[in-house]
């Protein structure tokens, strides 16, 4: 049966404020250019291109107390949070162009506000190589797009921890990391004491996906909002090159395809984050390309048909 999904409100954040290489600044115009909104629309959805949010430049500059431009990275995510917010209370699905994953600070602190409000709850998917669990005491890089997930726990500085106003905006308990291969070593250590529940590479090769998602995907129901960040990182670097920071043993695309058609039959999806997407380091578009035939399962294009 053909689902209906909300309407879709792209919100570009066109900066590489919290990562390691330059370049993911361009990342909504790739995604723009591999044709995501005419893809969605392609498949009945009512979508609604926002433009790019405005943000201070990358000074590029070494770490100044554990982090690289907090400054800047606040800047960024307040603005993403106020304009993610305005979209979820208009009744409208967001859906980030990132952007590096600093980003998701701002984006699902703005939907567990919403969360909060409507009284629904909040199931986090963050489908990625790297548990971005680190914190400015253990962070190799100072690279805030290692933290993201630590800060929306409530470990970080508070311009970031209390951008919604309460902290922590997330408790771990309502996310699932799928596709993790990278951690750091202290930053194991942190998300064994915060019992950060990690379906690793390792898990993924033993279980199968089917049952991973079926168990990262237990208990959402009608009264669940699920928000899913997507770091194209997540994917195998041999079918997705363009990303800054490439582990190999990721997800194939048949399973990266599955990820995305199980969060699709759930009919649960309230908002999206597209980040890492680093158009200076792929070929021809084709990680763009192939973010938004990913993207398209998560809108319900199966390839069995059987919508
Ligand atoms: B991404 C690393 N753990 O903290 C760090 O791409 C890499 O958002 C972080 O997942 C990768 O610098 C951040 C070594
Ligand atoms: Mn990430
Ligand atoms: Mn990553
Ligand atoms: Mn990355």
């Amino acid at each position: 049966m053909a689902r209906s999904y909300p309407p879709v409100s792209l919100i570009g954040a066109p900066t590489d404020i919290g990562a390691g290489h330059r370049g993911a600044s361009l990342g909504p115009e790739a995604l723009r250019i591999a044709g995501l909104a005419e893809a969605l629309a392609g498949r009945g959805v009512d979508v609604r291109d926002c433009g790019n949010l405005a943000g201070p430049a990358n000074p590029w500059l070494p770490p100044d107390a554990g982090y690289r431009h907090l400054e800047q990275v606040v800047a960024w995510n307040g603005a993403l949070m106020e304009a993610s917010l305005r979209e979820l209370r208009a009744g409208r699905m967001p859906v980030m162009l990132g952007g590096d994953h600093c980003l998701a600070i701002g984006s699902i602190t703005a939907v567990a506000r919403h969360c909060r409000e409507t009284g629904k709850k909040l199931r986090v998917l963050w489908l990625d190589a790297h548990a971005d669990f680190n914190t400015s005491e253990v962070t190799p890089s100072g690279n805030v797009h290692g933290m993201p997930v630590a800060c929306l726990c409530g470990l970080g500085p508070e311009a970031l921890t209390r951008l919604g106003g309460d902290a922590p905006a997330l408790l771990p308990q309502e996310i699932r990391q799928i596709g993790i291969r990278s951690v750091d070593p202290e930053e194991k250590r942190l998300v064994k004491q915060h019992r950060l529940d990690i379906y690793d590479m390792r898990y993924i090769d033993e279980v199968g996906m089917k049952r991973v998602m079926a168990q990262a995907l237990d208990g959402v129901d009608a009264d669940t909002h699920l928000h899913v960040s997507f770091d194209v990182d997540f994917l195998d670097p041999g079918i997705a090159p363009g990303v800054g920071t490439t582990v190999p043993g990721g997800p194939n695309y048949r399973e990266a395809q599955l990820v995305m058609e199980m969060i699709a039959d759930t009919g649960r999806m309230g908002s999206l984050d597209i980040v890492e997407l680093n158009p200076v380091l792929d070929d021809h578009n084709i990680t763009a390309e192939l973010a938004v035939d990913l993207v398209e399962s998560l809108f319900g294009k199966s390839t069995l048909m059987r919508d």
